[in-house]
């Protein structure tokens, strides 16, 4: 009831975070390209397999300063079963997913203020999904009408030939490459364009052709974590080439670059390759650090800060955006904050009420130093009421969810509900 989304509103206006003056509304009017890395998880980054980088290009978007990318290097992952989909249910809602199951699923149906639509009816944006795989999958097909997603160019646009494909669908390379002309079509439009590229070759379980590959395997006893490194080496091939089509076609220069991991892609069941990986025994506080994943993004006009240290998650993207482009997030209920505000909240919940802080971590009922990474025997007031505050948020988002409360909600005088009739997916000839 309108009781239920008041209680909710209550709390989201009080996580609010005031935006930077310094970034509010820098991006207004730009195109955003948004970049999904699947199961790319951070300690790839500026690691060493055989003495050769395995990410060089996205390692030179991280330190090259030219390349004026800030790298959040403490940003976790807030994913549970629905793992792709949850991520981007997380990031263009700032909603966390489900206990079980996908929100994209059970909830495909339900009413949403999702940024695609805020975009479009705020300042005329034009959103498009890009993914090598059947639209039905993830119910996607469905869903994204539910969130205003204007064009999703599904595996029906691609030339999807036997040798352009492995695993669950497009390989990358084919991906981006092909997706260059409908960019451009985009870009054609009235209004700047929301873009979304969902890659697919790095997934569970990292097959690759052999004239993919270009680094060798890791060498523990289990293929999944050996052949992880050459399907990531691919997908940052893959995203040279990507970045050089950009700027061959004038799309690179005035677009906001944004590019995220969206969950883990080695699962506790590979903990022993793993503590040969990184050199340390795999406990569950190393394995709760290993949830971060990459997010970077590049804002023309706008100086990087090189490396960001504060601690974020994928509820705290939409927000973010927002404010960079000019649009009041407060307007919408949230439970992210902006990692650019000065009060941006340094709590990062997990899906199963686990969650991280610049100072501790709670995993499984444990409170952790991260210094030291010793258990805290005593934790005091402000950290058990932390982890309520962080169960309280997970029960409101849930509520959310299972009431469909966003009914009940107007987020300003002219909003209006999306309509999921006014959009249809596939190629016309389908
Ligand atoms: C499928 C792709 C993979 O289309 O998005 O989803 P995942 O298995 O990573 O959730
Ligand atoms: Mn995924």
């Amino acid at each position: 009831s309108s009781d239920d989304i008041n209680k909710v509103e209550n709390y989201t206006n009080k996580k609010y975070a005031e935006p930077n003056a310094e970034y509010f509304g820098k991006a207004e009017g730009k195109n955003i390209i948004k970049i999904h890395l699947e199961s790319f998880q951070s300690f790839l980054i500026d690691y060493k397999l055989h003495g050769e980088e395995v990410t060089p290009f996205l390692n030179s978007l991280v330190h090259d300063e030219s390349k004026n990318f800030t790298y959040f290097d403490n940003f976790f992952h807030q994913t549970g079963q629905g793992k792709t989909a949850d991520a981007e249910f997380l990031m263009d809602n700032s909603l966390y997913g489900l206990p079980q199951g996908a929100a994209f699923v059970t909830k495909g149906t339900n009413t949403y203020q999702s940024m695609p639509a805020i975009l479009d009816q705020k300042q005329n944006y034009t959103s498009a999904i890009f993914h090598g795989d059947d639209k039905s999958f993830w119910n996607r097909n469905q869903v994204y009408k539910y969130m205003g997603v204007d064009k999703f160019y599904d595996s029906s646009y691609y030339d999807m030939s036997e040798d352009k494909v492995i695993n669950y669908g497009l390989k990358d390379k084919p991906f981006f490459k092909q997706s260059m002309p409908m960019l451009k079509d985009l870009d054609k439009q009235n209004g700047p364009f929301y873009a979304h590229m969902l890659t697919l070759t790095h997934h569970y379980n990292f097959k690759l052709d052999k004239g993919d590959a270009s680094i060798a395997p890791a060498n523990t006893d289990d293929g999944t974590v050996n052949r992880y490194f050459q399907t990531a080496r691919y997908l940052d091939e893959s995203l040279k080439q990507f970045f050089h089509d950009l700027k061959e076609k004038g799309l690179y220069k005035d677009s906001v670059i944004m590019i995220y991991g969206d969950h883990q892609g080695i699962s506790q069941n590979h903990n022993q390759a793993m503590s040969k990986i990184t050199g340390e025994e795999i406990t569950p506080l190393k394995n709760a650090n290993l949830q971060r994943v990459p997010y970077m993004i590049r804002i023309p006009g706008v100086d990087s800060q090189g490396i960001n240290h504060e601690y974020t998650g994928q509820v705290d993207v939409m927000p973010t955006m927002l404010h960079l482009l000019g649009i009041n997030a407060n307007d919408y209920i949230q439970f992210g904050t902006d990692m650019f505000s000065e009060e941006h909240r340094e709590f990062v919940p997990f899906r199963n009420g686990d969650f991280m802080t610049d100072d501790y971590s709670y995993v499984q009922n444990t409170f952790f130093d991260n210094v030291t990474g010793e258990p805290i025997e005593e934790p005091t007031e402000d950290m058990k009421e932390m982890r309520n505050q962080v169960h309280f948020e997970l029960s409101l988002n849930d509520e959310v969810l299972n009431g469909d409360l966003l009914r009940f909600y107007e987020p300003t005088e002219d909003w209006k509900p999306i309509n999921p009739n006014q959009y249809q997916y596939g190629k016309p000839d389908d």
